[in-house]
């Protein structure tokens, strides 16, 4: 069966590959692997049915043969793990790529949302002015050590991964984005990302899709 991917009808972000779906639109593209989408408004969310899918009522979702899965790094994890190329087949080198994955949404990216949530939901508050700058100096922290890491490398772990894919969806986030430019190893790590084929295929997909919903 061809994979669906479940994805916002019309995003949000208005075709700037930000959405969750993206990083699963990119592992499929990297390892040529075609699918279609079921396309959900918000209302279709909350539904008993998408639920049924994912249990919080979000996007992405990716179903195949017997399988429905949630959370895009569990979908990525497994497309890589059902189709060659996204992670290495040495065992220790293949642990590490993985390690990576979760340390793109369990350490670097909480400190972004953090700070976006404060910019974005919490600006009117009395403290977020000064909560601010703290939150900043967390974001930099993560990118100082992940730029350290980078230095010298093109990709996180040996070749382009799954760890890779994971990482680059949550540096494109805004709050990482705009910080970027003071990180010429991590905003070169990001545009080498950007370049790939897959990248491009994958962006221009759901562009198409926002496009076309948004007019
Ligand atoms: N941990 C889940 C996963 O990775 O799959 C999170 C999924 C998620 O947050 N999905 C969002 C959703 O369905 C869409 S992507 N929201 C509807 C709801 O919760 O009711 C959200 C998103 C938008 C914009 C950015 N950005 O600008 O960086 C990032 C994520």
């Amino acid at each position: 069966m061809t994979p669906i991917v479940s994805v916002f009808a019309a995003s949000p972000d208005r075709g700037r590959g930000l959405a969750r779906d993206m990083a699963v639109r990119w592992a499929l593209a990297e390892v040529g692997q075609d699918h279609e989408l079921r396309l959900l408004s918000f209302a279709d969310l909350k539904t008993a049915e998408h639920k049924a899918r994912q249990p919080f009522g979000q996007i992405p979702t990716y179903e195949t043969d017997g399988l429905t899965l949630f959370e895009s790094g569990g979908i990525v994890l497994h497309i890589a793990e059902t189709h060659s190329g996204l992670l290495p087949t040495n065992p220790a080198v293949r642990a590490r790529s993985i390690a990576w994955m979760f340390a793109a949404v369990s350490t670097i990216e909480p400190v972004i949302v953090e700070r976006e949530v404060a910019v974005l939901l919490e600006a009117d508050k009395p403290w977020t002015h000064e909560r601010l700058p703290m939150l900043e100096a967390r974001l930099r922290q993560r990118l100082d050590d992940l730029a350290a890491w980078l230095s010298g490398r093109d990709w996180l772990e040996g070749d382009f991964s799954a760890g890779d894919i994971m990482m680059v969806c949550v540096l494109r986030r805004p709050a990482s984005a705009m910080l970027l430019s003071d990180y010429p190893v991590l905003a070169a790590y990001v545009a080498r990302s950007e370049a790939r084929p897959a990248f491009q295929t994958a962006f221009a997909d759901q562009k198409a899709r926002s496009d076309a919903a948004h007019g």
